[in-house]
C-alpha cells in the first residue's frame, strides 16, 4: 500500500491496547470501536481531522471520527478547524450525487466528501467500519444511496408500549407524552445514520388519534431536535379521522374542502415546529382503523389530500399497502386475503401524486417465517413504490430466537418479476429495482421515488433488541437499503467482527450461525410457505397451528383430510394470476413450483412428492428433527466462544440459545405432531411419537399434581401436563432404568409471564438442581396459560444416575393471591381483561439423555 503521507507526520501507533474483554451491556451495538488488533497498518493515517463544517451534523461526523479511530487504533486523534500539513479532511461537496460520498487520498492527507453533512456522516461511518474490519484504504469510487426513503419504523404508543415490541419498553415516549430524557433517541439516531438511514417514524401506524394535537407535536419536535445531528428525520403515524376526531369537523372525508384546509394548516404547524420533517406514514381501511372507503374514496384520494398539504414543505406520504378485510369468509373457496393488495391498489394506479409512496409489506400475508413476494410490486407501473420489513421478528422468534432476516430480505429483493417491459415482453425486474425506482421509471425515464422501510421496535432494553443477534437485522436492513446488491455474507461478517470482535474463531463461528438461521427457523416452523404456523390468535410466538383456520383473518391454509395448503390456482383463488405471466406460470404448474413455496400456492395430498423426492409429510417429518437439531447446536458453537467475548454479552447470548434450543423442540413436536395425526401418516423413521428417554408427567407417579389438557394440544407431549395446586408443593417421581452414568436431565414446563414457580431435581433424595421460572423469556409477552409460547426447558447436566435410583421433580407453585386479577401495564389500555396470573408449576415431561451441550432430544 502506497503511504498517505510522510513517515515524519506519524504518531507511533500505541500497540499496548490489548484484546481483553471487558463487560459490555450491548449498548454501543456495532460501534463499539475495539481496539484492533494490527492497528500499525493504518500508522500512517493522519492523527489531525480537519472539519470546517458548522453544522451539527458535520460536528457529529468530526467528532464519531474522532472517537472512533482514537478507540480502535489506540492513540490520540485530534478534531481542528484548520490544519497545516497532512490530515484526514472531512469536507462538503455540493458536486456529489444526493446523499453520496467519497473517500480519496491525495499529498493532503486523506479526503471524506459528503454531498450534504449527513453524507459526510456516511462516509465517516463507512471509513471506520473499514478501520473495524481491518481492510485497506483505497480510493472508491462514489457511493449513493440505492434509494430516498430509508427509514425506520417504531410501533410505540405515547402510552410507553410498543405494539410487537420484544426489547421493553419504548425508548421515546411515556405516560401518554415524550419521553423527559432523549438519549437514547439520540443513540438510537446515531446507530441508524451509521448504516445510511435517514427517517425513524416514531409511532405505532395504529396511531393515537390525538397524536397530532398541538401539545403532542411540540413535544415531538424534541424528538427531532435529537435525530438532527445525525441527519435522521422525523416522521409520525397519523390517523385519517384527525380532522374530525382532534379537529373538531364533521366530517375527515379527504375530498371536503374543509378537510383539505385542515390538513393543510397541520401540515403549516409542524413544519413551524419541524422545519425538516420527513412525512406521514397512513394506515386506513385496515384492521379496524377507518379510511377514505366510508366515504366511497379511493387511498388515492386520502394520500393526495396529505401529499398536497405537505408537499410545498418537502415532506412525503408513506400510505401503507396493507389494506385487507379481516372479516372473511371462510366458507368461501374463492376468497384469499393475499389478493388484497392487487385488488385495492391496482385500478388506483397513477392517480397518486408524486410524493406518495405505497409502502408494500414484502409477503402478500404478513411477515411469516417465508411467503412469496408481493405482486403489488409489479402491478403498479406508475405509482412510487417502497418496501416494507420487519426486523421485530414478530412471527420468526420475538428476538428469543436467532433469526438473520437480510438471508430473508434478500431472497425477497433477488426475486425476479419478470414484469412484462413496453413491449410487453418479460424481462428482468427483481424487488430491488422496482423499490428503487427503476424498473418503473417515471415518465422522463429518470428514477422513481422508493425505498426501503424496516419496523424495528427497538425498546430500552440496555442493547435495543434483547437478543444481541437480532441487530445483525438492523445492521442488515440499513446496509441492504443503501445497496440491495450488497452479500449476505459480507453483511453477517463485518456486523460480526464490529459487534463480536476479531477474534478468528469468533469470525469463524458467528457468520456462519447467522447465515444458516433463518433456514433453522422455518425449518423448524411452518414448513413449504404455509405460514410460520404460530398461534395467530395469542401473540405470534409459539405454535399454535389450527388458529389460522375457520376464522375471518384470511391466514388459512386449509388443512383437511385429503391434502393440505391454499388453492391459489386458477381453479382456486385465481391470485397466482396476479403475477406477469411469465411468474405465474412457474408458480400455477406443480412442475415448477418451488417445494419451499408449495402449499402456499396448492393444495396437495400428504404423501404428494416434492421435487427433493420426498413425500410432504416426510420431509416435515425430516426438516422439523433436522432444524431443531441445527438450533441446540448453537449452544456447543456458541460454548467454543467463550473467553473470546466479553462474559456478559456471552452468557446473555448463551441464555437465548439455550432458550432456543428448547423452544425448538416445542416447535418441531407440535407441527410433527400435528401432521402425523391430520394425516394419518407415521414418520417413516419412527420418531414422531417416540421420544427415548421421555416420561410424561401425567403417566409418572404424582404427589399432588393434577392432570390438565393444554390448549392446542400439540403444544404438550401428549396434549397434557400436569399442574400444581398445592401451596406446600408437588412431586413427580420416577425410577430411573438407565444404566449408571452421567447424564443430562432436562425438564419441559411452561413459564408465564407473572408468577414464579420454583422446581427442584433430587436424585435419591438429594437435590442435584434448582431453579425458578422467572425467566424475562418465554414469554416474551404476557399469557397466563401453558402452551406453544410459555413452553420452556430447563437442563441439568452431568447428573449422576444409576438403575434404581428414585427421581423427583419438587415443585413449588406461585398462588400468591395478588397474581389472582392482574392488568399488565402493557394491555391496560386494551380491551382485555385482568387474568389470573398465579403459576401452577405445569409439567409437561422429562427426559434422560445423554450428558453434554446438546439439550436431549
Ligand atoms: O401483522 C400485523 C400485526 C399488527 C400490526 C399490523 C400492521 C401495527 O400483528 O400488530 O399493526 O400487522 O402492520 O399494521
Amino acid at each position: 500500500m502506497k503511504h498517505l503521507v510522510p513517515k515524519t507526520f506519524l504518531i507511533a501507533a500505541c500497540l499496548s491496547v490489548g484484546l481483553t474483554a471487558k463487560a459490555e451491556d450491548g449498548s454501543a451495538a456495532w460501534l463499539r470501536y475495539a481496539p484492533i488488533a494490527n492497528a500499525k497498518q493504518y500508522e500512517t493515517l493522519p492523527a489531525v481531522i480537519v472539519s470546517r463544517g458548522e453544522s451539527a451534523s458535520e460536528r457529529a461526523a468530526a467528532e464519531e471520527l474522532r472517537r472512533g479511530l482514537t478507540s480502535m487504533l489506540g492513540r490520540p486523534f485530534t478534531v481542528a478547524k484548520n490544519g497545516r500539513g497532512a490530515a484526514i479532511l472531512l469536507t462538503a461537496d455540493a458536486h456529489l450525487p444526493s446523499e453520496s460520498y467519497r473517500i480519496a487520498r491525495n499529498i493532503h492527507g486523506l479526503h471524506i466528501d459528503g454531498s450534504s453533512p449527513a453524507a459526510e456522516l456516511y462516509g465517516v461511518f463507512h471509513f471506520l467500519e473499514l478501520i473495524a474490519s481491518q481492510r485497506p484504504i483505497r480510493d472508491e469510487k462514489t457511493q449513493s444511496p440505492s434509494a430516498t426513503i430509508r427509514w425506520t419504523d417504531e410501533w410505540d404508543n405515547l402510552n410507553g408500549t410498543i405494539e410487537r415490541g420484544y426489547a421493553g419498553r419504548s425508548i421515546f415516549f411515556d405516560n401518554g407524552h415524550v419521553r423527559a430524557d432523549l438519549t437514547r433517541a439520540g443513540e438510537y439516531a446515531r446507530l441508524l445514520a451509521s448504516v445510511g438511514i435517514n427517517g425513524c417514524n416514531v409511532n405505532n401506524v395504529n396511531a393515537d388519534l390525538d397524536t397530532l394535537s398541538p401539545e403532542h407535536l411540540r413535544e415531538f419536535a424534541r424528538i427531532a431536535d435529537v435525530f438532527r445531528p445525525w441527519g435522521v428525520k422525523l416522521a409520525l403515524s397519523i390517523d385519517l379521522t384527525s380532522p374530525q376526531t382532534i379537529g373538531g369537523l364533521d366530517t375527515f372525508d379527504p375530498v371536503d374542502p374543509k378537510v383539505i384546509a385542515w390538513w393543510q394548516s397541520k401540515a403549516a404547524e409542524i413544519y413551524k415546529l419541524i422545519p425538516d420533517f420527513a412525512g406521514f406514514t397512513v394506515k386506513a381501511d385496515s384492521e379496524g382503523r377507518k379510511g377514505p372507503s366510508q366515504y366511497g374514496r379511493t387511498p388515492a384520494d386520502a394520500a393526495n389530500v396529505l401529499a398536497r398539504a405537505l408537499k410545498p414543505h418537502g415532506g412525503v406520504v408513506l400510505y401503507r399497502g396493507f389494506v385487507y378485510n379481516n372479516h372473511l369468509d371462510w366458507n368461501d373457496r374463492k376468497a384469499d386475503r393475499a389478493r388484497a393488495g392487487v385488488d385495492n391498489f391496482v385500478k388506483n394506479d397513477g392517480t397518486f401524486d408524486p410524493n406518495v409512496i405505497i409502502q408494500i409489506k414484502e409477503g402478500p400475508i404478513d411477515f411469516q417465517a417465508r411467503e412469496p413476494v408481493s405482486p403489488l410490486f409489479a402491478a403498479l407501473h406508475k405509482t412510487n413504490v417502497a418496501i416494507e420489513v420487519q426486523t421485530a421478528q414478530e412471527y420468526t422468534g420475538q428476538q428469543r430466537h436467532m433469526v438473520f432476516l437480510p438471508s430473508m430480505w434478500k431472497w425477497v429483493l433477488d426475486t425476479d418479476l419478470r414484469a412484462p417491459g413496453a413491449d410487453g415482453k418479460p424481462r428482468a425486474t427483481p424487488v430491488k429495482s422496482i423499490v428503487t425506482g427503476h424498473a418503473f421509471p417515471n415518465a422522463d425515464g429518470s428514477a422513481r421515488m422508493g425505498g426501503f422501510i424496516s419496523v424495528t421496535n427497538v425498546g430500552l432494553d440496555a442493547n435495543w433488541l434483547h437478543h444481541p443477534m437480532a441487530m445483525a437485522n438492523l445492521y442488515g436492513f440499513g446496509r441492504l437499503a443503501w445497496n440491495p446488491d450488497t452479500p449476505v455474507d459480507e453483511i453477517a461478517n463485518t456486523w460480526s467482527t464490529m459487534t463480536w470482535g476479531s477474534d478468528a474463531a469468533v469470525r469463524a463461528t458467528v457468520p456462519k450461525m447467522l447465515l444458516g438461521s433463518w433456514q433453522v427457523y422455518e425449518g423448524h416452523t411452518g414448513p413449504n410457505g404455509i405460514g410460520t404456523l404460530t398461534n395467530i390468535l395469542g401473540y405470534h410466538f409459539g405454535p399454535g397451528i389450527e388458529s389460522a383456520e375457520r376464522n375471518g383473518w384470511g391466514q388459512w391454509f386449509r388443512g383437511e383430510k385429503d391434502g393440505i395448503g391454499m388453492d391459489r390456482t386458477s381453479a382456486g383463488t385465481g391470485y397466482i394470476q396476479q403475477y406477469p405471466p411469465e411468474l405465474a406460470a412457474k408458480y400455477e404448474s406443480l412442475a415448477t413450483i418451488p417445494d419451499d413455496l408449495l402449499l402456499f400456492f396448492h393444495h396437495v395430498p400428504y404423501d404428494y412428492r416434492l421435487h427433493s423426492g420426498k413425500t410432504l409429510v416426510q420431509s416435515i417429518y425430516d426438516t422439523h428433527y433436522a432444524s431443531a437439531l441445527a438450533a441446540a447446536e448453537y449452544v456447543p458453537q456458541w460454548k467454543s466462544l467463550q473467553g473470546r467475548i466479553d462474559p456478559e454479552r456471552y452468557t446473555q447470548t448463551l441464555h437465548l440459545f439455550e432458550f432456543q434450543a428448547g423452544h425448538a423442540i416445542v416447535w418441531r413436536d407440535a407441527i410433527n405432531q400435528w401432521f402425523a395425526k391430520q394425516s394419518g401418516i407415521p414418520d417413516a423413521m419412527h420418531r414422531v411419537g417416540n421420544d427415548p428417554g421421555r416420561m410424561e408427567a401425567e403417566a409418572v407417579k404424582a404427589d399432588g399434581f393434577t392432570p390438565v389438557d393444554v390448549t392446542p394440544w400439540e403444544t404438550a407431549s401428549g396434549g397434557k401436563a400436569m399442574v400444581c395446586h398445592d401451596a406446600k408443593g408437588c412431586t413427580l417421581t420416577t425410577t430411573v432404568q438407565q444404566p449408571s452414568g452421567k447424564y443430562n436431565v432436562a425438564v419441559q414446563y411452561y413459564d408465564m409471564w407473572s408468577g414464579i414457580s420454583r422446581y427442584e431435581l433430587l436424585v435419591d433424595g438429594k437435590r442435584v438442581a434448582q431453579w425458578s421460572a422467572d425467566d424475562t423469556l418465554p414469554p416474551a409477552q404476557f399469557d397466563a396459560a401453558p402452551d406453544g409460547q410459555t413452553a420452556t426447558r430447563f437442563t441439568a447436566q452431568g447428573i449422576a444416575l444409576h438403575p434404581g435410583a428414585t427421581m423427583t421433580l419438587h415443585a413449588m407453585p406461585d398462588m400468591r393471591s395478588e397474581l389472582e386479577h392482574v392488568m399488565p401495564a402493557a394491555e391496560a389500555n386494551s380491551q382485555l381483561r385482568p387474568r389470573d396470573y398465579r403459576e401452577f408449576a405445569p409439567v409437561d415431561y422429562i427426559v434422560i439423555g445423554p450428558d453434554g451441550d446438546l439439550t436431549p432430544q
